[in-house]
């Protein structure tokens, strides 16, 4: 059965790192909830679903993706951009260990896996306030030897690349044009979020599924007349911390 690594909300996610967001107070009850049923949306699409703990001085440990890039041959245990959650990385690296060869990005690098799209041998890599140059070329060179090709992608005014652009199906990305350059995507086939729903384009597409929030009902309507239906799943307490449906889960 192929494993979904999740990680469990922090209680001071009251505290957690905001970029684009102003504070607002967080249900803290309500967003285990519905990390919970994020949690069973994966179980039910077949996923064996770990839910790491989580520790002290780790608000943003909920956010596991961006803690590490794992592929079919290694997973690459990224150095988060942020020094605030650099301390998330270890828990993360114990539990990968057991399931990949593992490679580590090194200082000055940063590397966030909210910035790291993979399609088929292809790595977009988001240029961000999290992920640098050092980092991407890091990412470069682990995986050029599994034949991987990376592509450094800037982001404009978001947090990380898929904030901007995700995978809904094979071929298929929903972007938001604003936030990175349609035409590094051009051979594929692209869906462009309704404007009134800017942080609309970060969707989960896992297995045989889209998980995807039910705050952008605008650009649902899209994803239906295009035939892709989703697993809608409500995190709207995760977003007031900038989290997204990517970002709660690791694939293997
Ligand atoms: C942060 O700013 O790092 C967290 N509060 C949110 C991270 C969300 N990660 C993601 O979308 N990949």
């Amino acid at each position: 059965m192929t494993v979904a690594v999740t990680r469990a909300i922090n209680s001071d996610m009251g505290h957690c790192e905001l970029t684009y967001l102003p504070r607002v107070v967080i249900d803290m009850q309500l967003a285990v909830e519905q990390h919970s049923k994020y949690q069973s949306a994966l179980s039910n699409l077949g996923y064996e679903v770990l839910s790491l703990p989580t520790g002290a001085g780790l608000p943003d440990s909920v956010f596991v993706e961006d803690t590490a890039l794992v592929l079919d041959e290694i997973a690459v245990i990224c150095r988060p951009g942020t020094t605030s959650r650099r301390s998330e990385v270890a828990g993360v690296r114990t539990a990968l260990k057991e399931y990949r060869e593992l490679a580590t990005i090194e200082p000055p690098g940063t590397l966030e896996g909210g910035d790291l799209l993979r399609l088929g041998k292809v790595i977009y890599a988001g240029l961000s306030t999290r992920s640098n140059l050092d980092g991407i070329e890091q990412l470069s060179r682990i995986t050029a030897e599994y034949g991987y090709a990376v592509k450094a992608a800037e982001t404009h005014g978001c947090l990380h690349l898929k904030s901007a652009v995700s995978s809904v199906a094979p071929g298929v990305l929903l972007i938001n044009g604003d936030w990175i350059d349609r035409s590094i995507f051009k051979e594929y086939e692209l869906i462009d979020i309704d404007e009134r729903e800017a942080h609309a384009a970060n969707a989960l597409l896992v297995g045989q599924g889209v998980i995807y929030p039910t705050s952008f009902p605008r650009t649902l309507d899209r994803l239906n007349a295009r035939s892709i239906d989703v697993i809608p799943v409500d995190v709207s307490e995760l977003q007031k911390a900038e989290g997204a449906v990517t970002c709660c889960s690791l694939i293997l």
